[in-house]
């Protein structure tokens, strides 16, 4: 086994494993391993550490390969923790590394010291580490990159004290890891027993579809059943195209209403998402009595947890293909049709959030991705912006503002010939606004679309839904969005009617540059769920 240093072997394996780009901020204990950059590695600057993180999710999420984070001791890792929550939930491969001062100063508690290193990350990375030797640190990096890309993905970390860059280490190949996991044949027939026999039967598919590209196989499945697809709660990415006549809509995060959805089905296979995820809490069953629940999922801890039904844990390409398979000789069939399509808005200049995203749908190019944190507009954005393919919508699992500006940084990396289109709250924005400059620097063509109603219009949401009264303001008022846009290097427009909205987006969409639009709405708060 050849042997040079720390740095030469982690850099020989970040070429090994596809992780050639990094997102970071850096300080001092970094700069052994920044020093003398790497020709063929890029290293993508974030002038925050969570804005460094959700982009590193969402290019790990287009890229289907983890992705590499280089973060500044405690205080950087401190700082991405809400995005690193995010990268849990979203089950997103990121390695995630952060500088640590000199072993030979450990004993002195010197400054910079991530003391107890492991712990700050805890418990929102699958494996923490700090290597007990130098040598051992480019072993701990492989196996983070394999804990990340294991089922159920997500952020891992590892804590790199500086001086061991220099050390000598042995090299580190990296091996192949399948860890693909199929359901055993029992029950995959079990389940398929179960869907020859319902009547009306429904799908109920999440992030973990997309994430395992897997739409297709639901497609199949859903047609050759004949059954109405619908989307888990809170889904993060888009499973199923929304225009198919398939499609039957949301589920909302509320059990009795999930029951209410629900109720016309004999059979209800949830696949790739918890069984449910909840906001609120209501009274009563998850699921009518009667109704037969599966469970497909690639997550022990959700099967484990489900409120009801069979759970088969799988990575579910594997069995989603399978049942496809089993079921490739019933006759097509066709699904009750679901009564949900929405009116289109009249033409109007009044911009309200429902306005502007319908505008949004009419303008924006074939193949865009779309990157949402735009909470009180997520009702509206499924009913006049419905997302036609898979692998083209991301948003955080986790409810946690402040990633998706910069997740659509990533976005951009990832998939430079397409258009991205950040579709933001005025309030979101402000968690991670310094993106932009990143967008900026490297000329990404992003268009952040800020759907401005001048407050937390969810806070106001929220607290009418829950019947509470006499908080404080939840208003957001002098934020100058053009002038912010400006002052990070990217250009900025203030738009009061759909007339000017459509302008600026098509303006915005020529420039293969990032823009900023200001959609300043003339909004009601809308209810919620
Ligand atoms: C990190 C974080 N802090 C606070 C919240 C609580 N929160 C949920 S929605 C919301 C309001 C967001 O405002 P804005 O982006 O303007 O969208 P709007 O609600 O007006 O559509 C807040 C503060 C959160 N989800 N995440």
């Amino acid at each position: 086994m050849s042997s040079g240093t720390v740095r030469d072997s982690v850099f020989a394996l970040m070429r090994d494993a596809g992780m050639t780009t990094v997102f970071g901020n850096p300080g001092s204990t970094e700069l052994r391993f920044l020093r003398d950059w790497p020709a063929d590695f890029r290293y993508v600057t974030a002038l925050h550490e969570g804005c460094a993180v959700a982009m590193a999710d969402a290019y790990a999420q287009l890229t289907r390969n983890a992705s590499f984070v280089n973060l500044h001791s405690a205080g950087g890792l401190g700082n991405a923790m809400g995005s690193v929550f995010s990268a849990f939930k979203n089950q997103t491969p990121i390695v995630v590394t952060a500088g640590q001062q000199s072993r030979a100063l450990f004993p002195t508690v010197p400054f910079l010291f991530a003391q107890d290193a492991t712990t700050l990350p805890q418990p929102y990375v699958k494996w923490a580490c700090e290597p007990a030797r130098a040598e051992d640190v480019p072993a701990a990096i492989e196996r983070a990159y394999h804990m990340a890309m294991q089922s159920p993905a997500g952020p891992t970390f590892v804590s790199i004290p500086e001086d061991d860059w220099d050390r000598e280490a042995p090299s580190v190949p990296l091996r192949r890891v399948d860890a693909r996991v199929r359901a055993s044949q029992e029950a995959i027939d079990a389940l398929v027993q179960a869907l020859r026999s319902s009547v009306q039967p429904a799908l109920v598919v999440g992030p973990g579809v997309d994430r395992d590209d897997a739409s297709d196989a639901a497609v199949a499945i859903s047609e050759r059943l004949g059954a109405a697809v619908y989307v888990s709660p809170f889904s993060s990415r888009c499973s199923f195209p929304e225009r198919h006549p398939n499609f039957a809509g949301f589920l909302p995060p509320v059990r009795t209403q999930i029951v209410e959805a629900l109720r016309a089905h004999d059979l209800v296979v949830v696949i790739g998402a918890p069984l449910f995820t909840y906001h609120v809490y209501t009274d009563g069953p998850a699921i009518l009595e009667g109704t037969v629940v599966f469970h497909l999922t690639d997550d022990p801890v959700a099967a484990a947890s489900a409120a009801v039904g069979t759970s088969i844990v799988s990575t579910l390409r594997e069995s989603l293909d399978a049942i496809a398979h089993a079921i490739a000789t019933m006759e097509p069939a066709y699904a009750q049709p679901v009564e949900r399509a929405v009116a289109p808005l009249e033409a109007s200049d009044a911009l309200s959030g429902a306005a502007a995203l319908q505008t949004l749908a009419r303008t924006m190019p074939a193949g865009a991705i779309v990157v949402e944190e735009a909470p009180s507009h997520r009702s509206a954005m499924h009913d006049y912006l419905p997302i036609e393919r898979p692998g083209t919508f991301f948003a955080a699992a986790s409810g946690s503002l402040g990633w998706a500006l910069p997740a659509s940084v990533g976005a951009a990396l990832a998939r430079p010939s397409q258009r991205i289109v950040a579709i933001l709250g005025d309030g979101s924005s402000m968690y991670a606004i310094q993106g932009i400059w990143t967008a900026a620097r490297l000329s990404l063509p992003i268009t952040f679309l800020i759907l401005n109603n001048g407050a937390y219009a969810a806070m106001n949401q929220f607290s009418r839904y829950l019947g509470f009264t006499g908080a404080p303001s939840f208003a957001l008022e002098g934020l100058d969005f053009v002038r912010a846009a400006e002052a990070f290097g990217a250009r900025g427009t203030r738009v009061e009617t759909t007339t000017d909205l459509e302008a600026a987006l098509r303006t915005s969409f020529q420039a293969p540059l990032p823009s900023l639009i200001d959609a300043v709405l003339d909004d009601p708060v809308a209810a919620i769920y």
